[in-house]
């Protein structure tokens, strides 16, 4: 068994409209999704805030790469134009873990490795899964590990489920 953890972000556009985009291109593997969150912009580029979320995935068959071009195919079906990197986007669609696999192929790393330091990614995380774990420890403990505000940061968006 396949099992991926798959983090979906947007903040151009219909923001929730592109969430459900991926939601509905990933619905064939889905298992569970989480709350939507708003979220601060993360990283060196000023932008506007982000609604993310978290997708548990599931296909016996499908390989790491296989998630990849099924994230590439939900952004793309989104009107994703990659342009700056870190910018706004209609909608990006990261793998944050295939199983246990580890690689530090620049195609497909992974664990995703901003994933740790990352509140958007570990909140909606766990909130969908409270036993996951990252690289040998509990997310949970790797959300203890950051700062209180970006914790806070990320509030669950009240409002109609996703399709
Ligand atoms: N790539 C390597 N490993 C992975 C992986 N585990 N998952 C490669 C997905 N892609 C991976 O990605 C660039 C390349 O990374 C791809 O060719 C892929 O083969 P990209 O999606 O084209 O470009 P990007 O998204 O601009 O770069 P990157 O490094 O993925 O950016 P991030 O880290 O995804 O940051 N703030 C908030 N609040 N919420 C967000 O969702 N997202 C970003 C994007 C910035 N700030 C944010 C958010
Ligand atoms: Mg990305």
């Amino acid at each position: 068994m396949s099992r991926a953890v798959l983090s979906i972000g947007s903040n151009l556009g219909d923001r929730r409209a592109n969430l459900d985009v991926a939601v509905v291109a990933l619905r064939p593997w889905l298992v569970a999704m989480s709350p939507v969150y708003e979220t601060p912009p993360w990283g060196p580029v000023e932008q506007d805030a982000y609604l993310n979320a978290v997708l548990l995935v599931a296909d016996p068959a499908a390989t790491p790469a296989d998630w990849l071009a099924r994230a590439h195919e939900a952004e793309r079906a989104a009107g994703r134009t990659r342009d700056v990197r870190w910018g706004p986007r209609t909608l990006d669609v990261d793998v944050v873990t295939v199983d246990d696999v580890v690689s530090d192929d620049p195609e497909l790393t992974l664990p995703h490795p901003r994933a740790t330091e990352r509140a958007f990614v570990l909140v909606p995380w766990l909130a969908v899964d409270p036993d996951a774990q990252l690289s040998g420890r509990a997310v949970s403990a790797w959300l203890a590990a950051l700062p209180d505000d970006d914790v806070r940061a990320v509030r669950p968006v009240q409002g109609v489920p996703g399709p």
